[in-house]
């Protein structure tokens, strides 16, 4: 047993009592009630998921597993040479909450590289539809085509007992998250480099080989892998993709299921492909004016965007009351790496110019930027300049969130989810 796997299941004893108890002592506890504006409007703020690896205040952002971002960059092992903390780092501490050591990040790097090649008959699924399939739809059929392979599925068939799920649960997660950066760039590379593809190298970690397969040399750019999937993998349980996973798990689906369920929440515009609608609008605006515009005229944009009836996207979050931190950490990577790079001036013009105007007109909660509307210009600074696939890395990032806890809640027994649906008659009925 590898030592990240030794260390998990020391934990789950304890958990798994902490949980029961508090059930059983506690059960009929109120944490939350439920207006009937919460039940027309998306269930904002109810409290009914319980979801361990990390936690989003309004105010200050996300806490993964209790660290901040500055926190984890400061805390999690870098790659050699490198500043920006490595993917394997946030995938220790999400799935133990402790944090590792350079051993423990060496030790998962390579067991991914075990298991990272993709099967023949994955290819040839791919190389059937049509390259112009958008990258998405590519990333989610591809990962639910090796659904074949999991061990969940073929032990539950063979039968085994609850208190075992969490193990080959463990090893489907393995197994996929390992292939998503070949998978990713395999898509990438058949798509927009005439099918020419680049081997992984095994001196590599996860995501410096997931820069060097999508094919940029630039050893900053594989920093800013590193950082990007980091920060993207996990924003607590009710986000549409990290739901959706959950949703679909809690049926006793497989990871390849229930990961591709949530690849398919996560290409809503209004959720993850909102990183490639901020390139498309910022693209549009320079194209429009040929070049950078100037403040008066991205004001004018912005109302011409608002007045059509469309959302300016990279802007506000159903929980999030200010900045996302999650923008500032790129946008601090852009100001030491690519301060004069003409689209990241744009999007920092935007960052004065949007939260006023959202202000005055008074729809929008937060008029603030979340992460998507940073991420775009910084890929597209390195030449990954094919912004319909963005989301693409959004989601191999949000895999490490959303199937570490797929594994503790299999671990911890959560139940299938089926919560009370209403119709409106009933609901009119309830108002004396
Ligand atoms: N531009 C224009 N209008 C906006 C807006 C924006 N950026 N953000 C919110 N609004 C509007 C809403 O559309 C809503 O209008 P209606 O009353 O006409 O329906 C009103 O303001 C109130 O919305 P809210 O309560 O502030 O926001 P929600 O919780 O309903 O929605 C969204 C949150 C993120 C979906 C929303 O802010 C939005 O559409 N933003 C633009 C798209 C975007 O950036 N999405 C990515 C979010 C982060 C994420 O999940 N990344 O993956």
């Amino acid at each position: 047993m590898s030592s990240l796997k030794e260390k998990l299941a020391s934990k789950l004893g304890p958990m798994r009592e902490k949980v029961g108890s508090i059930v059983k002592g506690h059960g009929d506890l109120k944490i939350s009630d439920v207006s009937i504006a919460q039940a027309y409007g998306g269930m904002r703020g109810v409290k009914c998921m319980v979801w361990e690896t990390s936690a989003l205040d309004p105010m200050e952002g996300i806490r993964f597993r209790g660290f901040t971002i500055p926190e984890l960059q400061e805390k999690l092992p870098k790659a050699p040479g490198g500043e920006e903390p490595i993917p394997e780092g946030i995938f220790y501490l999400l799935l133990t909450g402790d944090l590792p050591t350079e051993d423990d990040v060496k030790e998962i790097t390579a067991e991914w590289q075990k298991r990272g090649a993709l099967p023949k008959y994955l290819i040839d699924v791919l190389k059937a539809i049509p390259k112009d399939t958008h990258p998405m739809t590519q990333f989610s059929l591809g990962i639910l085509t090796l659904q074949k392979d999991s061990i969940y599925a073929q032990k539950y068939r063979e039968g085994m007992s609850k208190m075992e799920y969490w193990d080959p649960m463990y090893e489907d997660v393995m197994n996929l998250l390992a292939k998503l950066p070949a998978l990713a760039s395999y898509i990438y590379r058949r798509s927009y480099k005439k099918d020419k593809h680049i081997p992984a190298d095994p001196k590599l970690d996860w995501g410096g080989n997931f820069a060097k397969m999508i094919g940029v040399e630039d050893e900053t750019f594989k920093e800013l892998m590193r950082l990007y999937l980091v920060i993207h993998s996990d924003h607590e349980g009710g986000n549409v993709s990290a739901h959706t996973t959950h949703l679909v798990g809690s049926a006793l689906s497989d990871a390849y299921y229930c990961l591709s369920a949530g690849m398919n929440g996560l290409a809503g515009p209004l959720h993850g492909l909102a990183n490639q609608e901020v390139l498309r609008w910022v693209m549009d605006v320079m194209e429009k004016l040929g070049g950078v515009p100037t403040k008066e005229q991205l004001k004018d944009f912005c109302w011409e965007t608002l007045n059509s009836g469309q959302v300016i996207p990279g802007y506000g979050h159903a929980v999030l009351r200010k900045t996302d931190p999650r923008y500032t950490a790129q946008r601090e990577f852009a100001l030491k790496h690519m301060p004069d790079d003409e689209i990241f001036q744009v999007v920092s013009a935007l960052y004065e110019v949007v939260p006023p105007i959202l202000e005055e007109q008074g729809k929008a909660k937060n008029p603030w930027p979340n992460v998507d509307a940073h991420s775009g210009c910084l890929l597209y600074h390195y030449g990954v300049k094919e912004y319909d696939f963005y989301t693409v890395f959004f989601g191999a990032s949000r895999a490490i969130g959303v199937l570490s806890q797929l594994i503790w809640s299999r671990a911890l027994g959560l139940s299938i989810e089926r919560p009370k649906s209403v119709t409106t008659e009933w609901i009119a009925g309830q108002i004396k």
